[in-house]
C-alpha cells in the first residue's frame, strides 16, 4: 500500500503496522538495493538469512520483497543463491547491490 506523507515530502510502501500504532516504512521499489533483503543497505550473508527465514514463514522485523527477488519470478531459494554468489564474488546477471527494481 503507498502512503504519502507530505509533512515529510514522502511516500512510501507501508508494509507493516507494530502494535504501539507506528509504521514501518520501505522507500518504494524503484528505491531500493537489490539484494538487500533486509534493508540495512548492505548486502551480506544476514540478507541470504532474511531470504530463507522468509520462505520458512518466520517472522522478521523488516523484509523487502522488492529488494529480495532478484530474478523476479517470485522469492525462492534461488533468490538466495544468487545472493551468496555475489557475496563471495561469483559472477551474477543480476544488478545485485545497485539501487533499481530487481
Ligand atoms: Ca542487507
Amino acid at each position: 500500500m503507498i502512503q504519502n506523507f507530505p509533512d515529510e515530502g514522502i511516500s512510501a510502501n507501508v508494509v507493516s503496522r507494530f502494535n504501539i500504532g507506528e509504521y514501518e516504512v520501505i522507500p518504494k521499489s524503484d528505491d531500493v538495493m537489490i539484494g538487500d533483503a533486509n534493508g540495512d543497505g548492505r548486502i551480506n550473508i544476514c540478507d541470504v538469512t532474511a531470504v530463507q527465514k522468509q520462505l520458512a514463514g518466520i517472522s522478521l522485523p523488516y523484509f523487502s520483497e522488492s529488494s529480495a527477488d532478484i530474478d523476479g519470478g517470485g522469492l525462492s531459494i534461488s533468490d538466495a543463491v544468487l545472493i551468496q554468489k555475489y557475496i563471495v564474488g561469483y559472477r551474477v546477471d543480476y544488478p545485485i547491490g545497485k539501487m533499481g527494481s530487481p
